[in-house]
């Protein structure tokens, strides 16, 4: 491929260059996720790129988080993107129509709060991590910066709570400690291997016509998902409009139903996150609450490990059965588990030779699915490229569990693969080769989160 991004020359330069990714995304209320593919907020995007911006500047960084909460839903959902204005849209030459499926496709105008614009889905609860990580990091500075970051946590705390209580209520109330997603695009990971056979079981029935735009953003087609796939995307779409997306309803109207693995951990992950802020910040009658979701969450994961891969599974509702793939959402209990067996086990396998060990990777990182499954497709999308988010995202969950050594490990392979001077959005794992789009918002934050 052509480079016209020049390759990086040293670490000051990634810095700068990074921080321009983010500048030149920057709407002025919100950082949309890409320049072209992604004209919008997205939610766990938007939690990345806070942790990203507040290496730069603390206020830009909450700016960004308060600009996600003014659409929380009254039910406590946060929605999965908020639709970016027209007008400002145009003011930076950008056509925010150029995204599908845009706000009119999800029917969400009674739902989302007056004047805001959104989709009716969510995506994993990563924030009270990251909100936590921007907390600490502005109140072990000080000055004005931590004392914003203060007022910031006691005033959105209410606000968190209310989000993670929603994902317990709507999504995990059978106690199960494993959260339900009615939409690939709930998990993140779109068409990762786990949902083939869910999505199998989809059949678009009366589908609304549509036409797709972002294939003629990433004019290799080859890089995102398939027309079928996405008939079945927007299938479900319209399933969960149908009913409003009215949460007692969607059992009984989605055609989509799996336990996600990798979005309990991401929340027993948070919970206990949260329950630290709420701690510090004059929440404390909530810290027993958010404890005890963490710990069933944590037992939710580890409970779903698979004895004959050691790697977690998700599970199919409407079958009943489990789902043993060999995808990075295996790892899950990288994020939670608090037994060191597990975690040992889990560490071995990922660095091992069917995963970052493979000898053929041009840089040691986890794959989306493991190299040496039948499955593996290197250049699309969640079906096989690294992608950088999910490098720093399970690094810094190992850090956190006081493995400094694998995350400078982590951190050296994944600024490598950085310097080529992309910022894209995923990467061929065996090439190197940036793909998808460029100039990726919460690719440039993570590399701003290894420098600092
Ligand atoms: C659908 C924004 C988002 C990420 C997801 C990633 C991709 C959207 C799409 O882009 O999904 O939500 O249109 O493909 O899969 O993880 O949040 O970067």
């Amino acid at each position: 491929w052509t480079n016209p991004d020049r390759p990086i020359a040293d670490l000051d330069e990634l810095r700068t260059r990074a921080r321009a990714v983010l500048a030149q995304n920057d709407k002025g209320t919100m950082v949309t996720a890409a320049p072209n593919l992604y004209p919008h907020q997205w939610s766990w995007d938007a939690a990345f790129v806070a942790t990203g911006l507040s290496t730069v500047g603390v206020p830009r960084a909450l700016a960004e988080l308060d600009h996600l909460l003014a659409a929380q839903w009254d039910s406590g959902m946060i929605p999965h993107i908020v639709f970016a204005d027209e007008v400002q849209l145009r003011g930076a030459g950008l056509r925010g129509a150029g995204y599908f499926p845009g706000v009119d496709r999800w029917r969400t105008e009674r739902a989302s709060p007056a004047g805001v614009k959104s989709s009716g889905i969510c995506q994993p609860p990563v924030h009270a991590t990251l909100v936590r990580r921007i907390v600490e990091r502005a109140t072990s500075r000080g000055g004005e910066d931590g004392r914003l970051a203060e007022d910031f946590a006691r005033r959105t705390l209410p606000q968190w709570i209310r989000w993670h209580e929603w994902m317990r209520r709507a999504r995990a109330s059978d106690r199960s400690g494993l959260v339900t997603i009615y939409h690939g695009w709930e998990s993140g990971m779109d068409n990762s291997p786990r949902f083939d056979g869910p999505y199998s079981r989809v059949h678009p029935g009366d589908l609304e016509p549509f036409v797709r735009t972002d294939t003629r953003i990433v004019e290799d087609a080859s890089q995102r998902p398939s027309d079928e796939e996405y008939a079945r995307y927007l299938w479900l779409v319209q399933q969960m409009a149908d009913v409003r997306f009215d949460d007692a309803r969607l059992p009984g109207a989605v055609d989509f139903q799996v336990k996600d693995v990798f979005m309990s951990a991401a929340f027993a992950a948070a919970n206990e996150d949260l329950a630290v802020l709420a701690e510090r910040f004059g929440h404390s009658d909530e810290v027993t609450r958010l404890r005890e979701w963490s710990a069933e969450f944590r037992e939710g994961v580890d409970a779903a490990v698979d004895p004959a891969t050691g790697l977690a599974r998700d599970r199919d509702l409407l079958t009943g059965e489990w789902i043993s793939l060999p995808t990075i959402a295996g790892f899950a209990p990288l994020l939670s588990t608090a037994d060191p067996a597990l975690r040992a086990a889990q560490l071995v396998l990922i660095e091992g030779p069917e995963w970052a060990g493979d000898p053929r990777l041009a840089f040691p990182l986890p794959p989306s699915t493991s190299t040496t499954s039948p499955l593996l497709r290197p250049r699309e999308y969640w079906r096989g490229p690294v992608w950088p988010v999910m490098t720093w995202y399970i690094a810094e969950a190992m850090r956190r569990h006081g493995d400094g050594g694998r995350y400078a490990r982590w951190r050296e392979a994944s600024i490598a693969q950085l310097m080529e001077g992309h910022f894209g959005e995923y990467y061929e794992p065996f090439t190197g080769e940036p793909l998808g789009s460029y100039h990726q918002s919460w690719t440039a934050a993570v590399a701003l989160e290894w420098l600092d």
